[in-house]
């Protein structure tokens, strides 16, 4: 899964045209590189990342899924927690709707069962502005497997299919580098929770704590994560630098014997 942020190019005449011709141009490429999925968000979810208003991320992102819907032949997604945001961008084309929410927000839940698209579950302790102050749990890895089972239940309950569902325990998401590495550890037990397991790690500061290395220079780090993860049964790695991935994974799939090349 290619990481699609669509941001106005600001302080600039016709920057909002100038941005989504450059999110467009971006996800081609990213196909091009190989990512299966292009996951398209109009709001930052980053620790200490403020709320976009729903008109204002409905303007960046649908027009881009829009335009997308027809130059690409990859499952689009929607990183949103929003029912409007759900709904517009599933009529535009989305088929996977990416919520760091899990659905929690007013209204999503009754939303994306209506809409009958695949959806993923993401652990969160808080929200996103505050989420990094004190994030605190007496034992991370059955905490988010217990959420995350939870919200499965709650999502059948309201009409979802299991077999639409992704979970995803949510690496830095009010979570210092103790919780993340302990939910890198326990992949094969969330993977044993018996649905495909996303993990999205690019660039995150848990890589930079790990390396010592500013945001610009994750990549390598990031890689390594990735890898771990791909041994260990995460199904969709979601990543900003989609040709070094599909590399590692190709590599890998070819060692495991599934590559289709004998
Ligand atoms: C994710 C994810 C996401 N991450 C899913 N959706 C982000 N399903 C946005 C940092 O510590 O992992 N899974 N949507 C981006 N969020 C963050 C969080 C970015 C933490 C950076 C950090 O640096």
């Amino acid at each position: 899964m290619g990481i699609l942020h669509v941001t106005p190019d600001s302080f600039a005449d016709g920057g909002r045209h100038r941005g989504r011709e450059a999110a467009v141009a971006r996800a081609l490429e990213m196909a091009a590189e190989g990512a299966d999925i292009i996951d398209v968000g109009g709001e930052s979810t980053r620790p200490g990342a403020e709320a976009v208003a729903e008109a204002e991320e409905l303007e960046r992102v649908i027009p881009v899924i829009e335009a997308l819907r027809s130059q690409l032949d990859c499952v689009i997604s929607v990183d949103t927690s929003k029912p409007a945001v759900m709904r517009a961008a599933v009529a535009a084309g989305a088929g996977l709707i990416n919520d760091v929410f899990a659905l929690r927000q007013p209204g999503a839940l009754a939303t994306a069962a209506e809409l009958g698209v695949d959806v993923c579950l993401m652990h969160m302790q808080g929200e996103p502005r505050t989420m990094q102050a004190h994030p605190r749990y007496a034992d991370v890895v059955a905490e988010v497997c217990s959420f995350l089972t939870e919200r499965t239940e709650v999502c059948a309950a309201a009409g979802l299919l299991s077999s639409r569902m992704i979970l995803d325990p949510g690496f830095g998401f009010g979570k210092d580098l103790a919780h993340n590495l302990a939910l890198v550890r326990a992949l094969p037990r969330l993977v044993a929770l018996g649905f495909p397991v996303m993990v999205g790690f690019s660039r995150k500061s848990m890589v930079g704590a790990l390396t010592g290395r500013p945001v610009g220079e994750r990549l390598h780090g990031s890689l390594a994560l990735v890898a771990y993860a791909a041994l260990h049964g995460a199904s969709i790695v979601r990543v900003h630098d989609v040709a070094a991935t599909v590399d590692v994974l190709r590599v890998i799939a070819a060692v495991e014997g599934v590559s289709g090349n004998g």
